[in-house]
């Protein structure tokens, strides 16, 4: 079994309705458990910054699934919430879900990145994490509660 660390986020359409239907559908997956959910926060876009704000939050998971297996699972979640990848980085999305860490997990290959190598830089991920998990040692990054202390956070406002 292992612990994993979901990044999750939308700006189009209701952005919260899907977040929160995608704590549910990650809940759902095979051979794996929804552990914990973080606040929902609404944030400034990062990256393109001519686009709505997001709604992000970090899901914790037990799964036996391999990362490329879960890393499957969550590209079919996202389409099936209407996603549509047209090439843009870092544009608008329904549904946006990243594997961040998988306890002890290192991979990198065309497809996927273990740990998430840009959590350090993006307060819209560590603030939901810390919430979580501000102990976690991030290899190469450091402890989360260490990388959210060192980021602005102004703009980030945690949701009801
Ligand atoms: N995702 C991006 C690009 N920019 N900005 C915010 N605030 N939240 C996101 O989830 C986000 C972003 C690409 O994945
Ligand atoms: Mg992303
Ligand atoms: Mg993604």
């Amino acid at each position: 079994m292992t612990t994993a660390y979901i990044a999750l986020g939308s700006n189009l359409g209701d952005a919260r309705g899907q977040v929160l239907a995608a704590f549910d559908a990650l809940d759902r997956l095979p051979h794996t458990r929804l552990t914990g959910r973080s606040p929902l926060y609404l944030t400034p876009p990062w990256g393109v910054l001519e686009q709505p704000s997001f709604i992000n939050a970090v899901a914790c998971l037990d799964t036996t699934l391999a990362p490329h297996a879960l890393l499957d699972a969550l590209l079919a979640t996202e389409r099936a919430a209407g996603r549509v990848r047209d090439g843009e980085r870092w544009g608008p999305r329904t549904l946006d879900l990243d594997i961040l860490h998988m306890d002890g997990t290192t991979v990198s290959d065309e497809r996927l990145a273990l740990p998430h190598p840009r959590i350090h830089e993006r307060a819209f991920v560590l603030l939901p994490l810390n919430d979580l998990a501000p102990d976690l040692l991030l290899p190469d990054q450091g402890r989360v509660s260490d990388l959210l202390a060192s980021l602005d956070v102004t703009g980030l406002e945690r949701l009801p």
